[in-house]
């Protein structure tokens, strides 16, 4: 930018000079070197403006995918086009193979706000097609840490769930949880195994006092689905 201006008070300057000066070798090898100058700058601008650009590129489609698929959750009214709400808090991309789940720890104050989406102890199902990519926008409403993380289903549950059934298949702060009332994270990951799952709090002792609910890989299902006990606001 600066470079750009630069060059171009340089050309009105010289367009300014007379016709004698301007033509003089000093002259046009003390405008080359202005020029020069001004180039370098200009490119180096550019090259500044670029980088900021790609500090702010979100690091995959997948993931502006999912915000687009967040707005349309967000979107109280008709799901965007090629988009399907199942709830408030689940929607699917039936082109995309890909599901957004909003996922909300104590989205209200069942089992003491030990819930996500309403859900605890395992009484909420959600299930999903085999080999769709699951994207998670994971908020904590509580009033202390939580975080998640896909376990296979298991019993007795551990204390401290930390092996996730799929990579990336958990938050940070799995152990310490996210903050109280503000903690947000995404996960995203490929249900590339049909079976049947977890979604557990990773905060020690929380998913053993029932903050856990059902996750369900289906090869049989055609799209998502989310029942029992959802939370409704
Ligand atoms: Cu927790």
């Amino acid at each position: 930018m600066q470079g750009r201006r630069a060059l171009g008070t340089s050309v009105d300057l010289f367009l300014g000079l007379p016709r004698i000066v301007r033509a003089s070798p000093v002259w046009l090898a003390i405008t080359a070197m202005v020029l020069a100058v001004a180039l370098e700058s200009d490119s180096q601008g550019a090259t500044a403006a670029s980088l900021a650009d790609s500090a702010t590129v979100r690091p995959s489609a997948a993931l502006s995918h999912l915000d687009t698929m967040r707005a349309g959750i967000r979107d109280t009214g008709a799901a965007q086009a090629g988009m399907t709400r199942v709830d408030r808090y689940l929607s699917y991309d039936s082109s995309a193979k890909s599901v957004a789940l909003l996922l909300i720890a104590a989205a209200n104050s069942a089992q003491g706000g030990f819930n996500f989406n309403g859900g605890s102890a395992g009484n909420q199902t959600i299930t999903v097609p085999l080999g769709w990519s699951i994207d998670v926008d994971f908020q904590n409403h509580d009033v202390v840490p939580h975080s998640a993380v896909v376990i296979a289903d298991q019993s007795p549950l551990p204390a401290i769930p930390e092996n996730p059934a799929f990579p990336r298949a958990y938050t940070s702060h799995l152990i310490d949880g996210l903050p109280a009332q503000k903690g947000h994270d995404t996960m995203q990951f490929t249900a590339s195994k049909a079976g049947d799952y977890l979604i557990a709090c990773g905060v020690p002792g929380h998913a053993l006092s029932g903050m856990f609910i059902r996750f369900v890989v289906s090869a049989g299902a055609t799209a998502p689905s989310d029942s029992g006990t959802i939370a409704t606001q």
